[in-house]
C-alpha cells in the first residue's frame, strides 16, 4: 500500500517505463491514466483475493443482485477515495506535475444504463462492499453503452458510445469461467424410469464470457465483483482457414448474430428485430448468471437442497425475471430435481423490485416469439402458469374474470410482472407511496392473495459518491463541523442542525456554493460560450426526458417568465439559471421534440439582451453520473416535478438535497419522505396529490382545454408553440400542442401549472432572503442520511435477504 507519495511516486514512474517503454516526459495523459489505474487495480487485487477466499472458506449466503444496467460512473477517484489514499497520490502525482484530476478526467464514464434503476444498482453494489456485505452484481457488458448525446441545431443525435476504446484498466476477462448459453432449437421429451427427461436439440450455442470488476467497501478490506457477460461465438478462429465459401458466410453470420447480444445497451426496440434481441440479452445475463452461481455454490457446499439458505438473488425489476424459469430449468434438468422442489427452491432464493408503474414499461412478451428462441425455458413458464391458474381457482372458483387477469401467459402474452410475483418470495417498490400504489392499484390482486409477500425498500444513493467525492468542498466543511463519523454513519449528518442558525457556519456554507457554481459556470462557459451568473439562482432538472416527468412544466414556466419580462422588463426577480440534461430514448418522438423545444427557448432567451440577463436556459449535453456530479453541488434547486403517483421514487432528488439544494416537487415517489424529513417549510411542494391524480384518471373530470381557454398565460405560452413565434420552428411543436389540447395533457402540466408557477414564485421571495435560505439548505444535508443506500442495503440484507456482514481481515 503507497503509504507515502515516495514509494507512490517510485511505483509510477517504474509502471509508466514497463507499460509503455518512455519515461513520464514522453507519455500521453491518457497512459498515465491507465498506469495509476493499473497500479490502484493492483492494490485492490489483494484484498479481492482475500475477500475471495474468506467468502468461500466460510461458505456462508451470498446475495447476486441481476440487472441489466449497472451506471457504475469513474471509479480511478471512488477507488483512491476507498482505499484511503486519495490525497498520497494526489500529493505524489503533484511533485510530478500531473493533476490527479485531469487523469480522472482520462476514464470513460461507463453508460450501461438508462437512468435511476442502473445508477441505483451500482450505489447498492458500493453500500453492500461497505457495510461487509457479500454481495455480487451480474450484467451484461455492453459494447457501446447508452448513445452519446449531441446538440445539434437544437435536437439530439445518438452518436455510439464506444466505451471500451482505451480498454478498461478496471476489468479482468475470465475465459476460464466462459459458460455456453442456449437458444432457439427444438425439446424432445424421453421418458427414463418413472423421470422426464428433455433434451433440447439444433439449438444456436452462444459462449458467454465474464469479465470481472472489482467492488471495493469504504476502507474495509471487502472488494466484491461485478461481473459483465460478454457474448461470443463458440467457434474459435482457427477453425475459418478451412471451410469453403458457403460454410465461410455461415460463420461470418453466426459470429455476427452472437457477438450482437452483448453490442448494445437497449437496441432499439420499436422494431421486431430489436426487440428479439433484447428478449435475447435477458436470458444471456440470466443463464450465464445463474449457471456460474451453481458452480460456485457447488464448489463450497454439498447439498442443492440448500441452495435458498446461502443464496439470495434479487431481480433488478423484471429484466432479468427469466431467472425464475432459468432456474427451474438448472435444478430439475440438469440436477435431477422434482418439481415441487425445484419450485420450493426457486421461490425461496429469488426476490423482486418493481421500478415503475407505467403501463408501457410492465414488460409482456409474445408467445411466439419466446416460444421459437427459448423452447425450454417457455414449457417451463407454461407449467408455471398452469399450476398458478389452477391454485386461483381452488381460490377464486368460477372468477374467471379474475383469473385471467392474473395469468402469467394471457392474450397471446407472457407477463413477466406477474412471473415475477408469483415466483418469488418477496417484492418491493422503492418508496413508500410506490409501494402503497402496487398494492391497492396496480398489482392489487396479486396483493390480495399474497400479502405477505410486498414490502417498501425506500431507495438511496452512496453519500460516499454522491457527497464526499463529487462535493469535496462541502465534505470538508461537515467534517470540520462534525467530524469524520458521517462517512461511516450517514444519519450523523444529523449534527448539522446544531449550526443550521449559526452565522459562521451558514457563511462557510455558502461560500461552499458559491464556489461549486463558479466552477460549474467554467464548465458552461468554456464548453458552451454562455455566461451565466453565479449568483443568480441555479435551478436544475436533470434526468431521463420523459413526459411523466414534465421537462414541459418547466419550460413553460420559462416561456411564462420571459413573456412577463418582454412585458415588464423591470420585473423584480432574482436572476434565474435553468440547467436541463436530458436523454431521450432514439425513438421516443415527444421526447424527442421537447429536448429541441428547450434549446430552442433558450436560444430565444439567452440572446435577447432586453431582458436584461435576468434568466439564462442551458442545456448540458450528453448527461451522465459525470455530468450529475459536476452539477448537482452547484444546485440552488431541484426539480422533482413528476406527475403525482407517477415517479416510482426518483433518487436525483435525494443527491440534490444532500448537496444543500432545495427541492420543488410534487408529492411523488421519495419526495414525499423528504417532505416528512424536512418538514413542510424547507421544501416547495405544489401540485395534485397522487390520489387526485389517480382519481382523474380512474373517473376522468379533466378537461386540459378549459384550462386552454381560462389561462391567460397558457393560452399565450401554447399558441406561440404555433403561431410563428418561433419563426423557422413552427412546425415542431405542433406535436406537443396537440398533446396537450387534442389529447388531453396525459401527465397534467396544464392542470399542475398554476401551482407550479405559484412556487416558482415562493423560491424567488425566499431566496432575497439569504439566511433563511442557507438554513433551510443546512437543514435538507441534515436530513439526508437517511437516503443513504446504506440504510436501504441494511433493510434489504436483514428483510429481504437474511445476509449478514463478512469481516475480512
Ligand atoms: C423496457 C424496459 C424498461 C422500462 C423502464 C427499461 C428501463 C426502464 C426505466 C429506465 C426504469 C427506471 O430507471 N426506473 C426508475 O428506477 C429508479 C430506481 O428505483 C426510480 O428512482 C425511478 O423513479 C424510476 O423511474
Amino acid at each position: 500500500m503507497f503509504t507515502n507519495k515516495e514509494s507512490f511516486k517510485s511505483a509510477f514512474l517504474e509502471r509508466l517505463e514497463n507499460m509503455y517503454g518512455k519515461n513520464i516526459n514522453e507519455t500521453t495523459t491518457i497512459e498515465q491514466y491507465m498506469a495509476l489505474g493499473s497500479l490502484v487495480k493492483e492494490q485492490i487485487n489483494k484484498n479481492w483475493i482475500l475477500t475471495k477466499k474468506i467468502y468461500r472458506e466460510r461458505g456462508e449466503k451470498q446475495v447476486y443482485y441481476l440487472s441489466m444496467e449497472f451506471l457504475l460512473g469513474k471509479m480511478l477517484g471512488m477507488n483512491l477515495i476507498n482505499l484511503g489514499i486519495y490525497e498520497v497520490i494526489e500529493e505524489g502525482l503533484k511533485d510530478l506535475r500531473i493533476s490527479l484530476s485531469d487523469l480522472e478526467q482520462q476514464e470513460p464514464d461507463p453508460g450501461l444504463g438508462n437512468g435511476g434503476l442502473g445508477r441505483l444498482a451500482a450505489c447498492l453494489l458500493d453500500s453492500m462492499a461497505s457495510l461487509h456485505l457479500p454481495g455480487h452484481g451480474c450484467g451484461i457488458r455492453y459494447k457501446y453503452g447508452l448513445f452519446e448525446q449531441k446538440i445539434m441545431d437544437g435536437y439530439q443525435v445518438e452518436l455510439p458510445d464506444y466505451w471500451l476504446r482505451e480498454g478498461n484498466v478496471w476489468e479482468v476477462r475470465r475465459s476460464d469461467k466462459a459458460v455456453e448459453v442456449r437458444f432457439e432449437g427444438n425439446i424432445w421429451v424421453e421418458k427414463v424410469g418413472e423421470r422426464l427427461v428433455f433434451h433440447h436439440e439444433n439449438f444456436e450455442s452462444v459462449l458467454a464470457v465474464p469479465y470481472d470488476i472489482p467492488i471495493p467497501g469504504y476502507k474495509n478490506k471487502t472488494v466484491n465483483t461485478l461481473r459483465l457477460w460478454s457474448a461470443e461465438s463458440a467457434i474459435k478462429d482457427f477453425d475459418f482457414q478451412c471451410l469453403n465459401n458457403r460454410d465461410y458466410q455461415k460463420i461470418v453470420e453466426y459470429k455476427r448474430s452472437t457477438e450482437a447480444i452483448s453490442e448494445f445497451l437497449y437496441p432499439d426496440d420499436s422494431k421486431e428485430e430489436g426487440r428479439i434481441l433484447r428478449l435475447k440479452q435477458q436470458y444471456f445475463l440470466v443463464s450465464a448468471g445463474l449457471q456460474s452461481i451453481i458452480r460456485s455454490y457447488k464448489k463450497r457446499h454439498q447439498n442443492i437442497k440448500d441452495f435458498p439458505n446461502k443464496v439470495a438473488i434479487h431481480i433488478n425489476d423484471t429484466h432479468p425475471v427469466l431467472a425464475i424459469p432459468e432456474l427451474m430449468r438448472i435444478l430439475m434438468d440438469e440436477e435431477g430435481l422434482e418439481w415441487d422442489e425445484a419450485w420450493s427452491i426457486t421461490t425461496r432464493t429469488i426476490s423482486y423490485t418493481n421500478h415503475t408503474t407505467l403501463q408501457e414499461a410492465l414488460e409482456r412478451w409474445p408467445i411466439d416469439m419466446m416460444k421459437r428462441l427459448l423452447p425450454r425455458i417457455y414449457m417451463i413458464i407454461e407449467e408455471i402458469n398452469e399450476r398458478f391458474c389452477r391454485e386461483l381457482w381452488n381460490k377464486y372458483p368460477g372468477e374467471w374474470g379474475l383469473i385471467h387477469e392474473m395469468a402469467i401467459i394471457a392474450d397471446g402474452q407472457v407477463k413477466m410482472a406477474h412471473l415475477a410475483i408469483v415466483g418469488s418470495y418477496q417484492v418491493n417498490g422503492v418508496s413508500k407511496i410506490h409501494t402503497e400504489i402496487l398494492k391497492k392499484q396496480v398489482m392489487k390482486n396479486f396483493y390480495n392473495y399474497f400479502p405477505y409477500k410486498f414490502h417498501n425498500k425506500t431507495n438511496g444513493i452512496t453519500h460516499r459518491r454522491w457527497l464526499l467525492k463529487a462535493n469535496p468542498l462541502l465534505a470538508k466543511l461537515i467534517s470540520d463541523a462534525i467530524g469524520t463519523n458521517w462517512i461511516e454513519h450517514p444519519t450523523d449528518l444529523n449534527y448539522l442542525l446544531n449550526y443550521a442558525k449559526d452565522p459562521s457556519f451558514q457563511e462557510r456554507i455558502s461560500r461552499v456554493k458559491r464556489q461549486n457554481k463558479i466552477s460549474l459556470s467554467n464548465y458552461i462557459k468554456e464548453k458552451y460560450h454562455i455566461a451565466v451568473d453565479p449568483d443568480s439562482i441555479f435551478d436544475v432538472q436533470v434526468k431521463r426526458l420523459h413526459a411523466y416527468k414534465r421537462q414541459l412544466l418547466n419550460v413553460f414556466h420559462i416561456m411564462d417568465l420571459y413573456n412577463r419580462l418582454k412585458e415588464n422588463p423591470n420585473l423584480d426577480i432574482v436572476p434565474r439559471t435553468f440547467i436541463f440534461g436530458a436523454k431521450a430514448a432514439p425513438a421516443y418522438f415527444l421526447a424527442k421534440r421537447i429536448i429541441k423545444l428547450i434549446n430552442t427557448v433558450a436560444s430565444l432567451v439567452n440572446n435577447d439582451s432586453t431582458i436584461q440577463g435576468k434568466i439564462r436556459v442551458i442545456f448540458v449535453e450528453n448527461y451522465g453520473v459525470s455530468l450529475a456530479e459536476k452539477i448537482i453541488p452547484a444546485a440552488d434547486i431541484g426539480q422533482q416535478i413528476s406527475t403525482a403517483s407517477k415517479e416510482a421514487s426518483g433518487t436525483g432528488n435525494m443527491k440534490f438535497m444532500m448537496n444543500g439544494a432545495l427541492t420543488l416537487g410534487t408529492l411523488d415517489g421519495a419526495n414525499i419522505e423528504i417532505k416528512d424529513e424536512v418538514g413542510e417549510d424547507n421544501i416547495f411542494i405544489f401540485g395534485l396529490t397522487p390520489q387526485e391524480v389517480l382519481d382523474y384518471y380512474q373517473y376522468g373530470g379533466y378537461r386540459a382545454r378549459d384550462l386552454y381557454q381560462s389561462d391567460p398565460r397558457l393560452r399565450k405560452i401554447l399558441d406561440q408553440l404555433i403561431d410563428g413565434f418561433f419563426l423557422k420552428e413552427v412546425v415542431d411543436f405542433k406535436f406537443i400542442y396537440y398533446s396537450l389540447l387534442q389529447e388531453n395533457d396525459e401527465f397534467f402540466v396544464l392542470k399542475d401549472f398554476a401551482s407550479y408557477a405559484d412556487a416558482q414564485k415562493r423560491i424567488d421571495q425566499f431566496y432575497k432572503d439569504q439566511e433563511s435560505w442557507i438554513e433551510k439548505s443546512i437543514i435538507n444535508i441534515a436530513h439526508s442520511g437517511i437516503f443513504s443506500s446504506d440504510r436501504t442495503i441494511l433493510e434489504y440484507a436483514s428483510g429481504t435477504w437474511e445476509v449478514r456482514p463478512i469481516f475480512i481481515s
